[in-house]
């Protein structure tokens, strides 16, 4: 044999053995290059007739052959042994994953991201606080006094006494407790978007849910007035819905805020013509917005007579319902992914 012949055989043997896909086949090549009769006996009978300058290649690549072999036949029965119980119960932890595709983000989470987006444009920030709130920030700093309806416990999630960590509170029925927090906090300007969950006892139907999301907004400075109310909500309804929306203002009352305005965006399905979406009104309400009111920021140690401000809000899952053309609030959360891969 020559060198050649020799270290083909070398590669040959070990090749075989990473290959051997059971106990049956490792043994086979073990018999056929270390067998008594096999290949490797066969080399070293031939070593004597090489060239004397190639005996010591030809020593060195049997060694090889003999050890590297024996070590790897050895490696290989192992890990089928080891191998064999997970594949008995059909199961083989060196197969890839199954692709279960990526998911989609929430139409909820993408009207916030959008809705941040476009007020960050107008040099807001976005601040977050807890769901559970005190009465304190949730209506007594907001001007909203015991006697209010919406403080009755038909309206609002209140704790029971029993958990001390939650006695006395309830849960946010808006997201005002932030901007309270915020003004406490930080001295004017306050330009500021509060997105958030919010809970109310309501009987849940097409739209409305005891748990639902609002962006509130605020902005504190000297001479905030009405009117940069109504330009900025403006230019978030033409971002938001489309440059030919239009947008109304009706009086109102808050407590928090005076004077106090509701406001509604046309239409969105019919254009303002009037719809089933629209009640054949042209238009849809968006939600509430106002002057903070001074008693709000003397709760927070402003000066009401060197500040001003507007607030609004807004609920979330009504821009994503008129926006995307979704019937039923309660899609939003179905989790069913047949209607959230739509986003
Ligand atoms: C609304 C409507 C009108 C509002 C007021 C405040 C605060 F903290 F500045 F007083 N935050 N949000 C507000 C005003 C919220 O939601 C319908």
């Amino acid at each position: 044999m020559t060198i050649e012949e020799i270290r083909k055989i070398r590669d040959e043997a070990l090749a075989e053995a990473d290959a051997a896909a059971d106990a049956a086949s490792v043994e086979a090549a073990r018999i056929k290059y270390l067998g008594r009769k096999g290949l490797l006996p066969k080399i070293m009978e031939s070593l004597k007739d090489l060239a004397p300058a190639d005996r010591p290649e030809a020593g060195k690549l049997s060694n090889e052959l003999k050890n590297g072999l024996a070590a790897r036949l050895e490696a290989r029965k192992q890990a089928l042994g080891q191998a064999a119980p997970a594949r008995a119960a059909g199961l083989d932890w060196s197969l890839p994953g199954r692709w279960r595709g990526l998911g989609s983000r929430h139409p909820v989470s993408l009207v916030i991201a959008r809705a941040a987006d476009i007020f960050r444009s107008l040099g807001f920030t976005v601040a977050d606080g807890p769901d559970i709130e005190t009465e304190y920030y949730n209506f007594d700093a907001l001007n909203t006094p015991g006697d209010h309806p919406a403080r009755d416990s038909q309206d609002t999630f209140y704790f029971s006494s029993g958990q001390p960590a939650t006695a006395g509170k309830l849960l946010r029925t808006q997201t005002s407790p932030v901007q309270i927090r915020v003004m406490e906090k930080q001295k004017p300007p306050v330009r500021i978007i509060a997105p958030g969950r919010c809970y109310r006892r309501d009987t849940t139907d097409a739209t409305h849910s005891a748990n639902f999301h609002q962006i509130e907004g605020l902005y504190v400075d000297r001479n905030v007035s009405l009117a940069d109310l109504k330009g900025d909500l403006t230019h978030f309804a033409r971002q938001m819905m489309g440059a030919d929306v239009r947008i109304r203002f009706r009086p109102h009352f808050f407590p928090f805020t005076e004077p106090s305005v509701e406001y509604d965006f046309s239409c969105h399905v019919c254009g303002g013509k009037g719809c089933r979406v629209c009640k054949d009104s042209g238009w849809i309400e968006i939600s509430g917005a106002g002057m903070v009111n001074p008693k709000v920021f003397r709760a927070v140690g402003y000066d009401p007579d060197e500040v001003t401000g507007y607030a609004f809000g807004m609920g979330v899952e009504r821009i994503a319902m008129i926006l995307y053309g979704i019937p039923d609030i309660r899609m939003l959360y179905d989790n069913d992914a047949r209607f959230l891969a739509q986003f």
